[in-house]
């Protein structure tokens, strides 16, 4: 398992990776920091899509040397994001990466029927953690896609995020679901999700994990919280994967993980027929470029 997000720069390094990134609406400092990074480390071929005055502005004055990426000039922001979400469609990028746009004006775009990244499966949004009080790497979904997921989605959200972490080489990755206490009570639905899910593993109808819940977050992080709540589970206090009940609390657990805890984050959107680097705003230039190792990886 991977302790820090630098084990994961090492096996994609180690592995010379390369792919091709379309960077949605390219005019943002800190998306072009990470992708100059990663274009440095000979992880991707950048496509920058944008404007191009602005886009240049930015990249002289941050004294870069972008001579060998290919620019496409598009000012307008549904177009950019059109164009740079058909390069993937067409197969002519690996890798989407949304720049100075809004989140949901780049899903609406990978949505598209026509054009989109659409594969009939629901996408969804993994973050990977580095939390120095935590003993391994820890994922969370879905802060960022996915608004209410009802039971079916959170079996595609689940099985989207196992996925990736049995790529990563964890073959039962351990996912707690989430909810305010680790009973069942009737009027939480997300604790009545929570051990239906649990139930549909035991049975065998999602696989290649170990999933237990209701789990509080304490006792999901925590062996001594969960051991003094006299709980008995494989995955309690050693969780890989934190299924979220929904947005509001996954976007609230990943912004007080990165401004209190200071951890370091990657993100990618799985699910559709090519990774999608979707950081917020907020994010760092770190994390950004964690992201784009996540999305090559993938
Ligand atoms: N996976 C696959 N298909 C989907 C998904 C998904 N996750 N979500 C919607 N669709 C399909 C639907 O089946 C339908 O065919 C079409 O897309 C439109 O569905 P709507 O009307 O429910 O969706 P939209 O277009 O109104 O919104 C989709 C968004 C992803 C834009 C919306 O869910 C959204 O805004 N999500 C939150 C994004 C956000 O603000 N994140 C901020 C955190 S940083």
């Amino acid at each position: 398992m991977f302790k820090s997000l630098n084990d994961l720069q090492k096996l994609i390094l180690q592995n010379k990776v390369k792919k091709k990134l379309a960077l949605a609406v390219s005019q943002d400092g800190h998306s072009l920091d990470a992708v100059y990074n990663a274009y440095q480390a000979g992880i991707i071929d950048p496509i920058l899509i944008g404007s191009k005055p602005e886009t240049e502005a930015i990249i002289a004055a941050k004294g870069y040397d972008f001579s060998h990426a290919t620019f496409i000039h598009e000012p307008d922001t549904e177009k950019s994001v059109q164009i740079a979400v058909k390069l993937v469609h067409d197969q002519k990028a690996d890798i989407l990466m949304k720049g100075k746009v809004a989140t949901p004006t780049l899903l609406k775009g990978v949505l598209n029927k026509e054009w989109g990244l659409r594969t009939g499966r629901l996408l969804s949004h993994f973050a990977l953690f580095e939390v120095n009080t935590y003993h391994k790497l820890i994922a969370v979904t879905d802060v960022a896609m996915n608004i209410a997921p009802n039971l079916k989605d959170k079996i595609d959200i689940v099985n989207n995020s196992v996925g990736y972490l049995n790529k990563m080489g964890i073959s039962k990755p351990k996912v707690a679901v989430l909810g305010a206490i680790e009973m069942v009570n009737e009027s939480m639905q997300a604790t009545l999700d929570a051990a239906l899910l649990s139930k549909m593993n035991q049975r065998d109808q999602i696989k290649n994990c170990i999933i237990d819940g209701p789990l509080a977050f304490d006792n999901a992080v925590s062996f001594e919280s969960a051991k003094h709540k006299g709980i008995k589970s494989e995955v309690a206090g050693d969780t890989d994967l934190l299924l979220m009940p929904d947005i509001e609390v996954g976007n609230v657990l990943y912004k007080t993980l990165v401004f209190f805890a200071k951890a370091k984050v990657a993100s990618v959107i799985l699910g559709a027929s090519a990774p999608i680097v979707l950081t917020s705003r907020s994010d760092s230039e770190e994390s950004k470029y964690n992201s784009i190792l996540l999305a090559a990886m993938a």
